[in-house]
């Protein structure tokens, strides 16, 4: 019987066949297998990958010490947001805009070839920004895929003076046929535990000689419901709602502690996910500390001053909270 495979099947092929790590392949295979049509023609391919998948599970993890993944960004600040765009559309000045990272600004494709981070402050929140090299349609450096895995927020970046729909659809096929965009069939975090996709949203730049109309085009023939900043880095419009994005849609909050009897420091505040609890600041300051907390008091949003609060309220940015221990 023939097997009758998808194109979701095929997109779930190619991911596999590019996929540079065990982690990614094993995404792959489990998404080949998700998608696979189910019929006795499909029988035999349906074993083999279950028998590859469990290969690739049980084998051990090759502790290669000398090997260096340099798609491995570690993370700084309060989140992490990474660049993706098609050549020339203009990532690196992004990075050159708004942070002091030593990037590379060229007229010319293929100027950067690794991911170089750099630091941009939001009011008094620092955000990591990654400039990346650029993917085409048929090109992809191997390991690229991992540093978008593993951050926060994808922004894609498209030159509003180059073919919009074209770079669009460069981008999006990226993300959609590797699990990595956020949308109703695809979770942050699948059934199985592993971290799949991630919020996007796009940034499109050179608005300074946009093609008429460009940004309208953009918007029409996106499918999904991104935030759409528009920004000139040679100019430098657009740069501070660019930076106000990046918090928005990192979705932390802010929090400043209070010493007892003490003015609070409203320098350098912890960053939480939005949603969470008095509970957890105090574990995020000291994991020990939080079993011992006895009562704390809230200034902010929705209390009176000074107002007590139960271990389980939840905290809203730019709350000042002072936590009492026994
Ligand atoms: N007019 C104008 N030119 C820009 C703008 N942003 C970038 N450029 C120019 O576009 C060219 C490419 O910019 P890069 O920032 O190097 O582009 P990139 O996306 O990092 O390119 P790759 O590293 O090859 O992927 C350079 O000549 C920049 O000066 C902008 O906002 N306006
Ligand atoms: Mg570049």
């Amino acid at each position: 019987m023939p097997a009758n495979l998808t194109p979701e099947y095929f997109k779930a092929e190619r991911w596999f066949r590019e996929a540079a790590t065990t982690e990614e392949k094993i995404l792959a295979l489990e998404q080949m297998l998700s998608v696979m049509p189910k019929h006795k023609g499909t029988d035999h391919l349906h074993a083999d990958l279950r028998r590859k998948l469990s290969k690739l599970k049980e084998a051990p993890v090759k502790k290669t010490a000398k090997h260096i993944d340099i798609f491995h960004i570690p993370r700084s600040g309060s989140g992490q947001i990474v660049l993706l765009g098609t050549p020339n559309c203009g990532k690196s000045s992004i990075v050159a805009a708004l942070t002091n990272a030593k990037v590379n600004v060229a007229d010319f494709p293929f100027a950067t070839t690794a991911p170089v981070p750099g630091m941009v402050k939001f009011e008094d929140v620092p955000i990591q920004l990654v400039d990346m090299p650029p993917i085409t349609a048929d090109y992809l450096a191997p390991g690229q895929v991992g540093t978008y895995r593993n951050c926060d927020v994808i922004a894609i970046v498209i030159d509003l003076s180059a073919d919009v729909g074209e770079q669009l659809h460069i981008c999006l096929d990226f993300l959609e046929s590797r699990n990595l965009l956020i949308d109703s069939e695809t979770p942050a975090v699948d059934g199985q535990g592993n971290v799949l996709a991630k919020r996007a949203f796009c940034i499109c730049t050179k608005s300074d000689i946009a093609k008429a109309g460009a940004l309208g085009t953009l918007k029409q023939s996106c499918k999904y419901p991104f935030e759409f900043v528009e920004i000139s880095a040679k100019i430098g419009t657009g740069l501070e709602k660019l930076s106000a994005t990046f918090f928005s849609l990192l979705n932390i909050i802010r929090i400043y502690a209070k010493p007892p009897g003490k003015p609070a420091d409203m320098t350098d505040p912890f960053t939480l996910p939005a949603g969470a609890t008095v509970m957890d600041l105090a574990s995020a300051i000291h994991r020990e500390l939080a079993e011992k907390l006895k009562f704390a008091r809230i200034w902010g949003t929705g209390v009176y001053p000074g107002q007590n609060a139960q271990r389980n309220h939840i905290l809203n940015d730019k709350d000042i909270i002072e936590l009492h221990f026994s």
